[in-house]
């Protein structure tokens, strides 16, 4: 044990004279240090004196256990000694995630010191309020485990997340991330306020789903705490998260949110403007505001009460500063002394929360300082002895290992979903649509006569909502309008406004709205009105929601299909914000579903297997509407109703299920295969008859799923003609034929390939449009240059 700490002290004191950049990689450091180290860990010395000059109170009798901590406080003396054990536990959990770093086995050092008295906003919620925390929240964790029945031990799980060790709870060696399901804490991104439009969609959804009498994992009364640091406020998905909670609020929507700011007053090395956070945070319309002294227990417990029992009643949300200090640096490889002055730094021991416990305990008669120290060198030991413990335990060490729950999917129960579904409904007998009472008798869409992509997806979503009661959606314009192109019409008035209803205008907090969704077990079906504005809020879909099943070893999912108008060829409005053809940002995005139907009936299908594959599997899907087929009627003469399709009637769902990854032919030519999706496939199956009258006969595959891409199709359907020629609508670079090309290229596929795309380019307004989009004519030039050149 004397070695550990002489090690550990020495990696301290080797660390404040370390440079600043990347976690060093200690792997020529010898392990261990020598005893001549000892003593030197400056800070914790200043906390020991500290300790030591405390006056003691000597009363004549011990206090009892469950007396006040301090006059007029709620908090018991029992209370404070638990809560003072969990914040000596953080702090000796950060001590060793820099002792693991320096003997190169732990990979984490970004700790909680200083930020200890979050234990007793821990202590004033319950197990069952779902929490999304801040990163240096180890001592609110500690005391949630305590609190599970049975009680679990936090410090271990903490201390497998610095060693990436494969049985952490939590990310199972991905990362090391707060999270446990039984605590009913929600893994977090390392990206500042990211979680934060999620936890106004959980505390959203909770209430939603109480109100349309569905279940949660969570109790009726449950709220929802996020928690996040001083300058995370200042990023605009935080500032995004609380305007929408303020919007919500304001119209009295319920939103049993506690909003955790624990604010140390520096984000790395900037500086917090003194009195920033209440300026920017007490007044924000019905955001009630609470401020606790971090370095006061005590206090902090008593006014963490006051706001959790204001949310909790009210089912209004309320903000939360606590203010803090960050000791030891923000991470392990800061060297703070860089950035801030050495009085600085000693100006935050004496706020140091442990110090503050240790007082309240000693002014108490609870405990002698002598007694104090005693109980921190236990707690010290008993956390290094963990520590060591853990050092050896298994790591990941293969890929697949790695992935394994990056997207978890299981297409038989998919498919099979949709089979009992065709089978639960006799033809000719009411079906959910029509039993909704809500739904005036009206015919079902499969007697309706054809129907282009936009109506298709209309009596789409329509069916699923009647059958799949969890389903809910809402975007900017698609409940009173029914969307900008009309394709959400009728579902307000049909499922009402629980299910489908208007976001404020953001981006981030409609796909947040989703994501606390999800978690609560609801069915989300967000639109977003454009794909170049899903790029605003693109990390609510890349960093967030593909991220969550991977940091949590599939225990949590997103279930989730984002509706995407997108690509190009709008007619009559331009431009490139309403024609973005762009969609690279999507396409690396590991285990996201990306569906791109070009007409009715593929639309129909895909739409239905995404919906049943976020809801079985928790699939994150996109399903990106081509705008400018939505009202095509059209193949290849006016009036030839060529693009339109039949609805299909339930009982043969299960025959025309489309699964994902599948593709589509069109044709059987034996002279070229034209691979594409989305407005390609009209525009290659017209080149595709004038090429045949030239006498250059081909099939034309339609990709339809974008990711995960229909790779035995594509193979098999490249074979088929040995020439292959890639239609793509997006742009050349990072665009679907890069993928769709190496992926036969290294698939072995020794045919002959060419590709056309549309230009390196932003899409301009009016006939210039036509310069920079792929063409039908250009795909013709370039089938005859292949075939024949
Ligand atoms: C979006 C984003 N930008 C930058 C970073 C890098 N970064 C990590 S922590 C941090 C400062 C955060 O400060 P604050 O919110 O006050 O939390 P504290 O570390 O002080 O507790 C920064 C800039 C990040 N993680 N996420
Ligand atoms: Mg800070």
């Amino acid at each position: 044990m004397r070695l550990w700490n002489q090690s550990l002290l020495a990696y301290g004191r080797k660390m404040s004279a370390a440079a600043a950049g990347p976690e060093p990689r200690p792997a020529s450091e010898p392990h261990g240090a020598g005893p001549a180290a000892a003593g030197e860990d400056i800070a914790e010395q200043r906390l020991f004196r500290a300790i030591r000059e405390l006056s003691a109170v000597e009363p004549a009798v011990r206090p009892a256990a469950y007396d006040a901590i301090r006059s007029g406080s709620s908090l018991s003396i029992a209370r404070t000694l638990e809560l003072f054990d969990a914040q000596m536990a953080s702090r000796h959990l950060d001590l060793a995630a820099r002792w693991l770093r320096s003997r190169g086995t732990g990979y984490y050092t970004i700790g909680s010191a200083g930020h200890e008295s979050n234990a007793a906003v821990a202590a004033a919620l319950r197990l069952t309020d779902p929490a999304l925390l801040h990163y240096r929240s180890g001592a609110f964790y500690l005391v949630r485990a305590a609190q599970a029945n049975p009680r679990r031990n936090g410090v271990t799980d903490v201390l497998l997340g610095f060693v990436a060790a494969a049985a952490e709870p939590i990310a199972g060696g991905r990362h090391k991330v707060f999270g446990h399901p039984e605590l009913h804490v929600i893994p977090q991104t390392s990206t500042i306020a990211s979680h934060l439009p999620r936890a106004v969609g959980l505390a959203f959804s909770v209430e939603r789903a109480a109100k349309l009498g569905l279940d949660t994992p969570w109790p009726r009364d449950c709220l929802v705490v996020a928690s996040f640091g001083d300058a995370s406020v200042n990023h605009s998905t935080a500032a995004g998260a609380l305007n929408t909670a303020s919007w919500c609020a304001y119209q009295g929507l319920p939103l049993p949110l506690l909003l955790v700011c624990e604010d140390n007053g520096i984000g790395i090395s900037v500086r917090t403007p003194a009195g920033w956070i209440e300026s920017a945070s007490a007044s924000r319309p019905r955001i009630k505001y609470f401020a606790a002294d971090g370095a006061d227990l005590a206090q902090t417990y008593d006014v963490a009460a006051a706001a959790a029992n204001w949310v909790r009643d009210r089912r209004a949300p309320a903000f939360l500063h606590v203010r803090a200090v960050r000791l030891g640096g923000h991470a392990g490889t800061d060297v703070e002394s860089a950035y801030r002055s050495p009085a600085e730094i000693a100006a935050d021991t004496a706020r140091d929360p442990l110090l503050g416990t240790a007082r309240l305990l000693v002014a108490a008669g609870a405990l002698t300082p002598a007694e104090v120290l005693d109980r921190y060198e236990a707690a010290k030991s008993r956390v290094l002895a963990l520590a060591a413990q853990v050092e050896g335990a298994p790591r990941l060490v293969t890929a697949e290992q790695v992935m394994a729950p990056i997207a978890p999917r299981r297409p038989a129960i998919v498919a099979a979903n949709l089979a009992a579904r065709s089978r639960q409904v006799l033809p000719g007998q009411p079906r959910g649509w029509q039993r909704n009472p809500r739904q005036p008798a009206s015919p079902p869409p499969e007697s309706a006569g054809p129907l282009t992509l936009a109506q298709a997806i209309n009596r789409t979503l329509a069916d699923e909502m009647a059958d799949r009661e969890t389903m809910l959606v809402f975007g900017e314009d698609v409940a009173r309008k029914g969307g900008v192109y009309g394709v959400t019409r009728g579902l307000l008035k049909a499922f009402g406004s629980g299910r489908v209803f208007d976001s404020p205008l953001d981006e981030q907090s409609i796909l947040g709205m989703a994501l606390g969704a999800g978690l609560a077990g609801l069915l989300p079906v967000p639109e977003i009105q454009y794909l170049a504005y899903l790029h605003n809020a693109a990390d609510q879909i890349r960093g967030e929601a593909a991220t969550l099943s991977f940091f949590s070893r599939a225990q949590y999912r997103n279930p989730l299909v984002v509706r995407v108008p997108g690509l190009a060829y709008q007619l009559g409005f331009g431009g490139h914000f309403h024609n973005d053809n762009g969609l690279a940002a999507l396409r690396d995005i590991p285990g996201l579903v990306v569906a791109c139907p070009a007409r009715a009936a593929d639309a129909a299908a895909m739409l239905r297997t995404c919906l049943a594959a976020a809801e079985l599997d928790g699939s994150v899907c996109i399903f990106l509407e081509p705008i400018a087929l939505y009202h095509e009627r059209d193949l290849y003469e006016p009036g030839d109703g060529g693009w339109l399709d039949h609805y299909e009637p339930l009982e043969r769902w299960a025959a025309t299920h489309v699964p994902i990854g599948r593709g589509r032919m069109y044709g059987s030519g034996q002279d070229l295969t034209i691979i594409t999706f989305g407005n390609g496939v009209r525009l290659s199956m017209r080149a595709a008859r004038t090429l045949a009258a030239d006498g250059i006969s081909c099939r034309v595959l339609d990709l339809r799923w974008l990711a995960p891409l229909p790779y035995e199709d594509l193979l098999r359907a490249a074979a088929a003609t040995g020439r292959v020629l890639v239609a793509d609508e997006t742009r050349r670079t990072g665009g679907i034929s890069e993928t769709v090309i190496t992926t036969l290229v290294d698939a072995g596929f020794t045919g002959r390939i060419a590709r056309v795309a549309s230009q390196d380019s932003f899409v301009p307004l009016g006939d210039a449009t036509a310069t920079v989009l792929l063409s039908e004519g250009t795909i013709e030039d370039a089938a005859r240059d292949l075939v024949r050149g």
